[in-house]
C-alpha cells in the first residue's frame, strides 16, 4: 500500500496575522497534498511502480466514491518519489545464538530427535493414549545470574534450553512430565527431569488432538441414538459419520475439580462451516454432557450426564431419548431454516442490507515512515530512540521482553505475560463454573497477523515458531510486528507569552496478537521517548455464549436476563466472566539490587501529616490556613507481600534503587501504575483460588528466585487442589529491602456481555504502565530535535526536515 503526506506549512508565532496566512496556506497545501495522495495511492497500488512516481501521470477526473469530484489544482508537474527504506531488520551475528529468542525449528527438530532417540516420546503416537508424546516446547528461561556475567563478559555462554512437556502414557503409571533439556546449542545435551513420576497426575495433563479424536468416536454413537431429537428440536440436524451439522466443544475446564478427576463436560453447537474444529461458540445448543475418560484405558470410558434444556441428568443417550419420548421433557424446537442464519449471525462480515456509512469508502488516514524506520533489530534486539532490548515469545506463555535498557541505564530485566485466568458464572448445563488459565492451552500458540488489521504496513514482523500437538509439528509464522507509531498527539507541550512549543509522542510498539479458543488476545508494548513503557492487553474475539432458553425458571420478571447475563442473540446469553490477565515485571533499576516502596497518598490534620515525617513536632506552623491537608507517607517494603488496589486509599507503588540518586539526591527509581477495572472476587474458599491465587494481587513483590519463574505452573487449573505451580507459595514472607525482587502484576477486565458483544467483542483494553520516578535529573526528552518558537525569535527549533515521498508497496 502507498501514502503521501505534506508537511504542514511552519507556523510563526501566534498574533501575527502571518502567521494565519501560513497557516491557511499550510492547509491548503495539506489538502492539495492529501487529494495529490490519494490520487497517487490508488495509481501505485494498481499501477505497481516501484521506483517513481510521476505526480502529473494521474488519470484526470478521478472521483473518490464517497465525495465529491476532484477539480482542483494537482501540482501536476511534481515528481513524488517513493520513500527511501533502510532494512530495519538485521540477521544475528552474535558469536553465540541469541539467549532469549523464541525457539526455531531446527532446536525444536533437534531436540524432538533427541527425546526419540533416548526413547522419552515415542515416533508417532501410533499407540493413542498409550504413547509418549511431545505436547509442547519452550524456552526455558536461562538463569538470570548466568546471563548477567556472560553479558558483562565475565561469565560463558548461558546456552539454550528446552522445556519439553510430555504426555507419559505408556508408563504403568502415566502422568505428564516436563524435562529441561540442553544445551541446544551443543552437540551434547542431557535431560533434567522436572517432577517426580506420577507427580503430575495423567488426568490433569491438558486437552489434545488425540483424546478428542477418541470423543468423537463415542459421540456420534450416541448421537445415533439422540438422532429423533437432535432433528427434532435443532432444525433436521444429525451428526454421524456422514453428517457433522454438530461440532463438539469439550473445553469447558476444568475436568473436575481434582487432580485425578477427568470428567470432560462437552456441548453441541451448530457447525456451520463444515468443520468440526472450527468452533463458533455463539450458537451453543442446549445439549450437553459428560465423558468419564480418566486413564489409558478407553473401555472404561463414558458418556453420562446428558442435559436437555438444562433437564437431566439423564445416565446415558437412550435414558436421554426415552425421557425425551414418553412426553416429561420440556422440548425445543428450532424453526424451520434456523441453521442457515446461523452463519450469518456468527460471521463478522458487512451487513450488506444497510448503506455505507457516508464517506466510509474513503480510505482512511495512513501514517508512513518518510525515510524508513528509525529502529534497528538484529534477530531479535531492538533498538530505538535509546530503547533496547530483547524480544521473544513462548507457545504456552505468550510474549515478553527482557534486559530492557534506556540511555543505557538498565530499567528490567524482564516483562513477560505469564497467564490469563477466565473464571465464568453461567446457569447452563455443560457450562457452569468454567475456569480456564490460558497458559494451558497456549497463549503463544495461534498467532499470525490479519493483514492490514494487527499491524501497520511498514512493521517489521519477527517469526514466532511452536511445537503443534496435533499436527506433531513446528509452526513458524510471522507474528511479531515491530513499528514506531505516529501518536499524533503532544507528548509535551506548552503555549505561553515568551514562547510555544512541544513534542509529537511518536512511540515504538512491539504487538502479538494471539487467538486461544473464543478469544482474541493483543498483548502490546509501547515505549515512549521519555523513558516510560506501557504494557497492554486487549480482548477480542467471539464470547463463549451459553444458550438463551425463553422458559428458563430462572429469570426474573424482566425476561431477558438472569442471574448469569443477558440474552444477547436470538438464542445466546453472554454468561460473565473476568479476565485476569498477570505479567511478571522483573525491573532492575540500576542493577539488581532493588527496594519497593510504597507512597500511600492521605488526607489528614496538619499535625499527623508533619508528624509522619518528624516524630517529635509539637506545634503546627500558623501558615497553614486549614487544619487539614493532603500529604504522603513513604513505606519501604521489608517482606513479601502483594497490594490490591483499593481506590479509597491511593498507592503509588515505587522500585527503586537506594544506592543511585539523580541530581537532586533523590533515590532513582520506576513506578508501577495499573490501568485496570478488575479485581478479583472470588475468595480463599473457592476451589480454584490457590491455583489462580496470582489473581488476588493487583501488584505482589518476591525475592527473585530461578525457582519462581512463573505465577502458575501451566496445567495447574486441571489440579485444582494439588496446585503445583501457584502463586502463594512464592509470598512466604521472605526479607527483600536492597535486593533482586520481581513484582507480578495482574490487571484485567469484568466482563458482562451485551448485545454489543455479538458477533465480536469489540476491543476491551487493560493493562500497567512502568513511569520514571525520579530516575532522570529531569524529562528525559530534551535531547531529541523538537517544536520550539520563542516571542522574539532568539530561539528556534524543528524537528527533522523531509521529502514526502509515496510509500513503496511492503511484502
Ligand atoms: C539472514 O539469514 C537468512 C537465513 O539464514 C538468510 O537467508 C538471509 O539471506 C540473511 N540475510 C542477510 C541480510 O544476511
Ligand atoms: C441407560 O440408563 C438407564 C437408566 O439410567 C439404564 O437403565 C440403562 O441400563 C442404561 N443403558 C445402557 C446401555 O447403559
Ligand atoms: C420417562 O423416562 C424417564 C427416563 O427413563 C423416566 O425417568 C421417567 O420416569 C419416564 N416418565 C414417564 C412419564 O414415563
Ligand atoms: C488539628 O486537628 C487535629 C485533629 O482533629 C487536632 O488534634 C489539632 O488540635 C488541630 N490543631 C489545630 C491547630 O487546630
Ligand atoms: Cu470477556
Amino acid at each position: 500500500m502507498s501514502g503521501l503526506s505534506y508537511s504542514p506549512g511552519e507556523g510563526k508565532m501566534s498574533g501575527k496575522r502571518e502567521f494565519y496566512c501560513a497557516q491557511l496556506f499550510g492547509a491548503l497545501l495539506f489538502i492539495v497534498g492529501l487529494v495529490a495522495g490519494l490520487l497517487i495511492g490508488i495509481y501505485v497500488y494498481h499501477g505497481g511502480i516501484d521506483t517513481e512516481v510521476i505526480c502529473k501521470n494521474i488519470p484526470e477526473n478521478i472521483v473518490s466514491d464517497g465525495g465529491e469530484q476532484t477539480t482542483s489544482e494537482t501540482p501536476r508537474d511534481d515528481v513524488c518519489h517513493t520513500c527511501e527504506r533502510r532494512q530495519a531488520r538485521m540477521n544475528w551475528t552474535g558469536e553465540d545464538p541469541e539467549i532469549f529468542a523464541p525457539l526455531t525449528s531446527e532446536e525444536m527438530s533437534k531436540v524432538r530427535g533427541f527425546l526419540l532417540t533416548e526413547q522419552y516420546i515415542d515416533d508417532k503416537p501410533t499407540g493413542g493414549l498409550k504413547s509418549n508424546y511431545l505436547r509442547s516446547m519452550i524456552l526455558s528461561p536461562p538463569e538470570k545470574e548466568a546471563v548477567r556475567k556472560y553479558k558483562a563478559g565475565t561469565g560463558p555462554y548461558p546456552g539454550r534450553y528446552v522445556e519439553a512437556h510430555v504426555v507419559r502414557g505408556k508408563l504403568p503409571q502415566p502422568d505428564y512430565m516436563q524435562y529441561k533439556i540442553g544445551p541446544v546449542n551443543k552437540d551434547t545435551m542431557t535431560v533434567q527431569q522436572l517432577y517426580a513420576d506420577g507427580e503430575l497426575d495423567y488426568n490433569s495433563r491438558p486437552y489434545d488432538g488425540i483424546e478428542i479424536s477418541l470423543y468423537h468416536v463415542m459421540l456420534k454413537e450416541d448421537f445415533n441414538i439422540l438422532e429423533a431429537l437432535t432433528k427434532e428440536s435443532f432444525d433436521g440436524a444429525f451428526y454421524s459419520d456422514e453428517n457433522s451439522d454438530f461440532s463438539i466443544f469439550f473445553f469447558n475446564g476444568p475436568p473436575g475439580v481434582k487432580s485425578n478427576e477427568r470428567e470432560t463436560r462437552f456441548s453441541a453447537y451448530f457447525n456451520p462451516y463444515g468443520n468440526e474444529a472450527e468452533y463458533i461458540p455463539l450458537d451453543v445448543l442446549p445439549l450437553s454432557g459428560s465423558i468419564h475418560c480418566p486413564g489409558t484405558d478407553t473401555s472404561e470410558w463414558y458418556v453420562y450426564n446428558y442435559y436437555y434444556l438444562n433437564q437431566g441428568p439423564f445416565q446415558n443417550a437412550s435414558a436421554l431419548m426415552e425421557a425425551y419420548n414418553n412426553g416429561s421433557l420440556r422440548k425445543i424446537s428450532l424453526q424451520n431454516g434456523h441453521r442457515q442464519t446461523v452463519r450469518d449471525r456468527s460471521l463478522p462480515d458487512r451487513d450488506t442490507g444497510v448503506p455505507f456509512r457516508h464517506n466510509s469508502n474513503i480510505p482512511p488516514p495512513r501514517t508512513y515512515e518518510p525515510e524508513g524506520p528509525r529502529y534497528t533489530i538484529k534477530g531479535h534486539n531492538v533498538d530505538w530512540m535509546g530503547w533496547n532490548f530483547d524480544v521473544t515469545t513462548s507457545y504456552l506463555r505468550g510474549p515478553g521482553l527482557f534486559e530492557i535498557t534506556f540511555q543505557n541505564n538498565n530499567i528490567a530485566y524482564e516483562i513477560s505475560l505469564n497467564e490469563i485466568a477466565v473464571v465464568y458464572g453461567s446457569g447452563s448445563s455443560g457450562q457452569t463454573n468454567i475456569i480456564y488459565a490460558d497458559s494451558m492451552y497456549g497463549i503463544g500458540g495461534v498467532v499470525g497477523n490479519v493483514r492490514d488489521v494487527d499491524c501497520p504496513e511498514h512493521a517489521t514482523m519477527l517469526e514466532t515458531t511452536h511445537w503443534d500437538e496435533f499436527s506433531h509439528s513446528h509452526i513458524l509464522s510471522r507474528s511479531i510486528c515491530v513499528y514506531e507509531a505516529d501518536g499524533e498527539n503532544a507528548l509535551w507541550r506548552h503555549r505561553g507569552y515568551a514562547f510555544e512549543g512541544g513534542l509529537r509522542n511518536n512511540f515504538l510498539v512491539v504487538r502479538l496478537s494471539s487467538t486461544v479458543g473464543n478469544y482474541d488476545y493483543i498483548i502490546e508494548w509501547h515505549f515512549t521517548l521519555d523513558g516510560k513503557i506501557f504494557t497492554i492487553v486487549s480482548a477480542s474475539g467471539y464470547i463463549q455464549g451459553t444458550f438463551w432458553d425463553d422458559n428458563n425458571p430462572f429469570m426474573g420478571d424482566e425476561k431477558t436476563r438472569d442471574s448469569f447475563g443477558y440474552r444477547v442473540n436470538l438464542n445466546t446469553r453472554g454468561p460473565i466472566h473476568d479476565h485476569m490477565i498477570g505479567f511478571k515485571v522483573d525491573l532492575d533499576i540500576l542493577g539488581t539490587e532493588n527496594t519497593m516502596e510504597v507512597i500511600h497518598w492521605k488526607t489528614g490534620d496538619v499535625m499527623s501529616a508533619l508528624k509522619s515525617q518528624v516524630g517529635s513536632v509539637s506545634e503546627v506552623p500558623a501558615y497553614f490556613l486549614i487544619n487539614n491537608t493532603r500529604y504522603i507517607e513513604y513505606e519501604e517494603v521489608e517482606r513479601e507481600t502483594g497490594y490490591r488496589i483499593n481506590m479509597e486509599e491511593p498507592k503509588f507503588w515505587i522500585v527503586k534503587n537506594e544506592n543511585e540518586r539523580n541530581e537532586w539526591g533523590v533515590q532513582r527509581g520506576y513506578e508501577i501504575k495499573p490501568i485496570s477495572t478488575a479485581s478479583q472476587t472470588l475468595t480463599d474458599a473457592h476451589p480454584a483460588m490457590p491455583a489462580l491465587s496470582f489473581s488476588k494481587y493487583h501488584c505482589a513483590v518476591t525475592k527473585r528466585k530461578e525457582s519462581e519463574q512463573f505465577m502458575t505452573s501451566t496445567t495447574d487449573t486441571h489440579r485444582l487442589n494439588q496446585p503445583v505451580g501457584y502463586f502463594e507459595k512464592q509470598l512466604n514472607n521472605e526479607y527483600i529491602k536492597n535486593t533482586d525482587i520481581v513484582n507480578w502484576v495482574t490487571v484485567g477486565f469484568l466482563h458482562v456481555p451485551t448485545s454489543e458483544d455479538v458477533p465480536m467483542t469489540a476491543r476491551v483494553e487493560s493493562g500497567f504502565m512502568l513511569k520514571p520516578f525520579n530516575f532522570f535529573d529531569k524529562t528525559p526528552v530534551f535531547d531529541i530535535q523538537a517544536y520550539l518558537d520563542t516571542r522574539t525569535g532568539w530561539k528556534t527549533e524543528r524537528p527533522p526536515k523531509y521529502k514526502p515521498c509515496a510509500e513503496k508497496g511492503l511484502e
